[in-house]
């Protein structure tokens, strides 16, 4: 394999060689981000594995596992633009938004075929997904642990239009066929999911792998947060696969995009409110109770899509003047301690 055919493998094309400039041209090597620590980033290169250190003006928090970033004497110099990028809102409240993946493909929302399944928690991965512009699969897991894992699927498919639903015993079934059409090479993808439901079984599966797995005995609908790290590593079918700690809360942030694109059955039928801002409360003229009243439309599903819509608002507001006031104070400190300077 020559070296462009090793950096095709590892996901590299045309709109990354496009942003580098021109005295970066062979000065510098692209390098794809597997692992972050602190204060060193694991990255492939054409030639193999490296630890790098980053340059003075890159922060370690501004990188994300699946990145390309441009390499010379085992300094990390700057990230090129993403593909697409997953983001959430920080857990706790810490207003910030948390960069999760960069540069995927597709994301396998993993739930379990048990106590685990929840419509609105998946809801939630389905809008990050859109909002990032990555096709979503739902990776039904433990099918062997229910009578009927079928239930589970139909629930899974009514969520969003044409969604892929993947039902298996990760355990059992061959994996890497189940999900072949999203592991090809050249391809990127995420696992996604709550803590215990199967992902790095399933990532063990794909890529003959024997990261940690939660104790068999362990009671997995609660979790435990066996992995705490992301990790880009290669599948058996050629595609790169990153797997990631579940996350105990997710929230959504910057997801208006994603949002509307899961929920436009609601969006197509509000159009017919009497009002352009209608709450569908108790407004007159509202075109989604009428469907609700008539049995086409779920009462759950327009409470979690207004749920949504308000958190998405508040966090995406909370963090841009959080955003604003940082630059502020920037300038106000740069201000200062310019007049400080001697002349
Ligand atoms: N019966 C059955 N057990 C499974 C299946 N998939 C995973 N498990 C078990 O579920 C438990 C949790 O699996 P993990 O792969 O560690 O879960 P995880 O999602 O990576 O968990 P975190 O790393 O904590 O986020 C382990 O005991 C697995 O062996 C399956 O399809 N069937
Ligand atoms: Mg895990």
């Amino acid at each position: 394999m020559n070296s462009n055919e090793r950096l095709a493998e590892l996901g590299w094309n045309p709109d990354f060689l496009r942003q580098l400039e021109l005295d970066e041209i062979g000065v510098t090597n692209p390098a794809r981000v597997s692992g972050i620590h602190r204060n060193r980033i694991d990255v492939l290169t054409m030639d193999g594995p490296l630890a790098l250190i980053p340059a003075s003006d890159l922060s370690t928090g501004a990188v994300a596992v699946g990145d390309w970033l441009l390499e010379r004497n085992g300094i990390a110099l700057r990230v090129l633009d993403r593909r697409t990028e997953l983001a959430r809102k920080a857990a706790g409240s810490t207003v910030a938004r948390q960069l999760i993946a960069a540069n995927l493909d597709a994301a396998l929302i993993v739930s379990s075929c048990n106590a685990d399944f929840n419509v609105g928690r998946l809801e939630r991965y389905l809008v990050l997904a859109a909002s990032a512009g990555i096709e979503p699969i739902i990776v039904l897991t433990k099918a062997d642990t229910c009578a009927d894992p079928s239930i589970y699927v139909e629930k899974a498919r009514a969520m969003q239009r044409g969604l892929a639903v993947v039902a298996l015993n990760a355990h059992a079934d061959d994996v890497p066929a189940a999900l072949s059409l999203w592991c090809r090479k050249g391809q990127t993808v995420v696992l996604l999911g709550s803590s215990g439901v199967g992902k790095t079984t399933l990532s063990n599966a794909l890529t003959g792998g024997s990261a940690a797995v939660q104790d068999i005995r362990a009671d997995d609908s609660k979790g435990r947060h066996t992995t705490t790290a992301r990790s880009l590593v290669q599948m058996a079918t050629g595609g790169w696969l990153i797997d990631t700690p579940g996350v105990r809360e997710l929230q959504v942030t910057d997801a208006a995009d994603g949002i509307e694109t899961l929920y436009d059955d609601l969006t197509e039928i509000a159009k017919g409110c009497r009002f352009s801002d209608c709450q569908h409360g108790a407004e007159p003229g509202c075109a989604v109770k009428v469907a609700i009243a008539a049995g086409g439309l779920d009462d759950g599903r327009l409470a979690r899509w207004q749920k949504l819509k308000r958190e998405d608002r508040f966090n995406t507001q909370t963090i841009h003047e959080a955003h604003l006031r940082n630059r502020t104070f920037g300038r106000m400190h740069r201000k200062i301690t310019d007049k400080r300077k001697p002349k």
